[in-house]
């Protein structure tokens, strides 16, 4: 079978989505044009060029930039239902969402209008499609623990609604350990925890993410391969890794596909998945990020069926909603 036709038929989940990030320019100016919202660039061309990334701060600028078209409850549904087209056309069966609420908040959108408009392309991406899923809020660790908590307290009324919490943004500088307090008070309230680390930082941000923020999962984290003893660990361990390689590649983390080291991670025993980040950014939807790394780096089938498994087996869901795929 081709292997476009052999990814896609896998059964798979998305663990590392940021919702924000598969806004893609042709929706972003529609969506501008409706609220009346200003964007730095003048076309869909323009956006797309402007895509040349340097390092992870140089694409979230333009990240947070368009972000700002996003205004009512039906533009965050119209968002989350095109990415749910996309991934269900890719094979995706669960997929686990990150959604930012304080670059939101901050431009005055109301934290409800955020998470009902999500809400609802969930429920209708499971009738439609039966994709399941889950909503997981991320802080973003560039502002204070302190406006964390202030988030977290906006979230409080619709805990019922989120499933986990996460750390994203700039990495460098902003350890997870910032976040010790908000992350335990967020584990009190029963919810999953995970975090980007190991990305553009050390890989002793992975090891405190595990350590004083107890992440159930590191998104990213191949930079774990910088260090013998937390290879180990997380090879004994098994917590899994959502790596990106599209997003590793465009965020000049390996300066190519064939030299990211994600079957160095798996050839050593580490639970990896392969996901998306931010597709409309980056260059491709899960199923691209499956075949070229496997193009890139020689997986087998084999592999790429462990990696579409590992990525079941990681979903934050219980063991009969994952039975039907394994
Ligand atoms: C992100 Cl690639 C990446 N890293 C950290 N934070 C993010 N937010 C959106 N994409
Ligand atoms: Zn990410």
């Amino acid at each position: 079978m081709e292997l476009d036709t052999y990814v896609r038929a896998l059964p798979k989940a998305e663990l590392h989505l940021h919702i924000e990030g598969t806004l893609e320019p042709e929706l972003m100016f529609r969506l501008a044009a409706r609220n009346g919202v200003a964007l730095p660039w003048a076309s869909v061309e323009e956006t797309r060029a402007a895509y040349d990334f340097t390092d992870l701060q140089s694409f979230l600028d333009l990240y947070y930039a368009g972000a700002a078209a996003l205004v009512h409850e039906h533009d965050f549904f119209d968002l989350a239902m095109a990415y749910f087209a996309r991934a269900h056309a890719d094979g995706v069966v669960h997929a686990e969402l990150f959604f930012d609420p304080q670059t939101h908040t901050a431009r005055g959108i109301a934290f409800d209008t955020v998470l009902s408009g999500l809400e609802r392309a969930c429920r209708d991406a499971h009738a439609r499609y039966g994709i399941g899923s889950r909503l997981i809020l991320c802080f973003l660790r560039h502002l204070s623990e302190e406006e964390g908590f202030a988030a977290l307290a906006q979230a409080m009324p619709h805990l019922g609604r989120i499933h986990g919490v996460g750390l994203d943004s700039s990495e460098k500088g902003h350890p997870p350990s910032k976040f010790a307090r908000l992350f335990a008070r967020c584990r009190e309230l029963g919810l999953h925890v995970v975090a980007h680390a190991g990305e553009e930082g050390p890989p002793a941000y992975i090891a405190e993410a595990l350590d004083v923020l107890k992440a159930e999962r590191i998104d990213h984290g191949v930079r774990a391969a910088e260090d013998p003893a937390l290879m180990q660990r997380l090879a004994h361990t098994q917590v899994p890794l959502t790596v990106c390689p599209l997003s590793n590649v465009r965020l000049r983390v390996f300066p190519t596909l064939a030299q990211h080291n994600l079957k160095t991670l798996l050839d050593a025993g580490l639970k990896v998945t392969i996901n998306s980040d931010d597709p409309a950014y980056f260059g491709g939807y899960v199923a691209k990020n499956y075949i070229d790394t496997a193009k890139a780096l020689g997986l087998t089938k084999a592999d790429l069926k462990r990696i579409a498994r590992n990525s079941l087996e990681a979903a934050f869901v219980d063991d009969a909603a994952r039975a039907p795929w394994l």
